[in-house]
């Protein structure tokens, strides 16, 4: 089985800005956060997942569990509330989230000793990949 346990670093990050605006986030923020290097610090217990994303500018917090949905409150980001759901996908986590944006979601997966997400909202994909540190 696999485990995302770990903390990992941003090493790669493609149409991250485009995913932003997507979300309707505002100029500013989306300055400074595509100049950051977020760590992910993920803590997993079974289908229990807490996920940190951590940076200079700014944290989020997301904690589920695989299979239950939870409600979402994207605070720090676009402060929207969504009804998520993450469920396996094989070996892959994926996560749907419901709200006022159409097709908006992400999937984990390791890949080798990298850990690659992808992000959609609407019809932006953002591909990021980390690395542990
Ligand atoms: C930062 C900095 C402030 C602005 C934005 C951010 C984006 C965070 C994102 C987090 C995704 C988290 C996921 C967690 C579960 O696995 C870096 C906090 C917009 C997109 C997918």
């Amino acid at each position: 089985p696999v485990d995302f346990s770990g903390t990992w670093g941003l090493v790669s990050s493609e149409n991250f800005e485009n995913y932003m605006k997507s979300l309707d986030i505002d100029f500013m923020t989306r300055k400074v956060a595509k100049m950051l290097t977020p760590q992910k610090v993920i803590e997993q217990q079974g289908d229990k997942f807490s996920i940190r994303t951590l940076s200079t500018f700014r944290n989020y917090l997301v904690e589920f569990k695989v299979g239950e949905e939870y409600e979402e409150d994207t605070k720090g980001l676009d402060n929207r509330k969504l009804l998520s759901l993450v469920t396996w996908d094989n070996e892959r986590l994926v996560c749907v989230q419901k709200g006022e944006k159409k097709n908006r979601g992400w999937t984990h997966w390791i890949q080798g000793d990298e850990l690659h997400l992808e992000l959609t909202c609407e019809d932006q994909l953002c591909k990021q990949v980390y690395q542990k540190v």
